[in-house]
């Protein structure tokens, strides 16, 4: 039976990533930790040349929440996820442009014509990932764009709502409207921590939302920036998930489900109000099959909204998740096999 089109609606910032194998002296040159996501500042302007003219960068499709909506689509049925977010009228846009129409991801994109589009530098060295993100035209996305009238009637048409933590450093007002129709109308709102400074530094907005987060996911980094921040005193992760799955919430009608998955350990689920917390063991893959771990976790979203947004039982949309994210770490960057697999 055919169902709705674009029941998945996802929104952050849409970026060109240009990714690289680095070495000690690169992340050293510009003070970048090994396994971090950071803005760039003054001192990490020149790393986009450095990479395209010394390390052989290649420029491929990234934008973490782009990454989720691309993977939740191609598990979904044709015209399932509209993403939105920001970015300029240049050659990187039309990058993405052709990326996003190869995986059948639909975009509503608000173009600046006076700002770049957003980059971010990644810096892969064995199993790490480093990346220094300028966000360009994703930091002029609004409020007035997701107001416009065909942006809006996607958002009212939509079943499920994703959003990347990202988002936070660029329009928090953008995010509350969606967690409002979400809450109002008994839809699932779909939060990504993103990475440990957005728990640190943007604890105010990302606060604001969580009574409306239906389903948070983040990896063990966030979580534990996640506690340190909130003072819960806590380290074990399994604790941190149940902390956050009993946050206050607004719509009562669905238990709230944290999600915090680990690289190859263990990904972990606790659900509000149930003392046990569960614990789903990673698929194991030969160290040789790896190309990079940049966009697993973007990838495990993307196959945990598509579980969400089919109907999947709980248990269904962590394996497609885990699924999905194996897949990806074949692949060069946060990309997806073509041809298509089916899980
Ligand atoms: C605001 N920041 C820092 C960011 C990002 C980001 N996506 C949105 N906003 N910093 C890195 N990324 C994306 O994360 C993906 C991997 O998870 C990168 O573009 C990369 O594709």
């Amino acid at each position: 039976m055919a169902t709705k089109d674009y029941r998945l609606l996802c929104l952050e910032n849409p970026l060109l990533d240009i990714q690289a194998v680095g070495d000690e002296a690169l992340l050293e040159k510009y003070g970048l930790k090994a396994n971090d996501a950071i803005l760039a500042e003054e001192k990490h302007q020149g790393i986009f040349e450095d990479l395209l003219n010394n390390y052989d960068a290649k420029l491929i499709a990234g934008g973490a929440a782009q990454n989720t909506a691309r993977g939740a689509q191609y598990i979904l049925p044709p015209n399932s996820v509209v993403y939105l977010g920001g970015v300029g009228d240049d050659k990187y846009a039309a990058i993405l442009h052709d990326a996003v129409k190869q995986a059948g991801l639909r975009v509503e994109y608000r173009v600046d014509p006076k700002v770049q589009t957003g980059r971010c530098g990644v810096v892969i060295t064995g199993h790490n990932r480093s990346m220094c993100t300028e966000l360009g035209a994703a930091n002029h996305y609004d409020l007035e764009h997701l107001k416009k009238p065909e942006v809006w009637s996607l958002v009212e048409n939509a079943e499920a709502y994703y959003v990347g933590g990202y988002h936070f450093t660029v329009c928090p007002p953008a995010i509350m409207e969606l967690c409002k129709q979400a809450a109002d109308r008994n839809k699932p709102f779909i939060l990504s921590l993103s990475a440990p400074f957005i728990c640190q530094f943007f604890k105010e907005p990302l606060d604001a939302s969580a009574p409306y987060w239906d389903y948070v996911i983040g990896n063990e980094t966030e979580a534990a920036a996640y506690s340190e921040s909130h003072s819960l005193g806590l380290t074990d992760v399994k604790e941190i998930a149940k902390a956050l799955a009993n946050l206050p919430k607004i719509n009562t009608q669905r238990k709230r489900v944290a999600i915090i998955t680990q690289g190859t350990e263990p990904t972990i689920v606790a659900v509000q109000g149930e003392d046990a917390v569960k614990e789903y063991p990673v698929h194991e893959i030969a160290k040789e099959q790896i190309c990079d771990t940049n966009g697993a976790g973007d990838a495990f979203a993307g196959g945990f909204c598509a579980g969400v947004v089919d109907g999947k039982s709980l248990d269904e949309s962590v394996h497609l998740g885990q699924w999905l994210a194996l897949l990806s770490i074949q692949e060069l960057g946060p990309s997806y096999p073509f041809p298509k697999q089916t899980p």
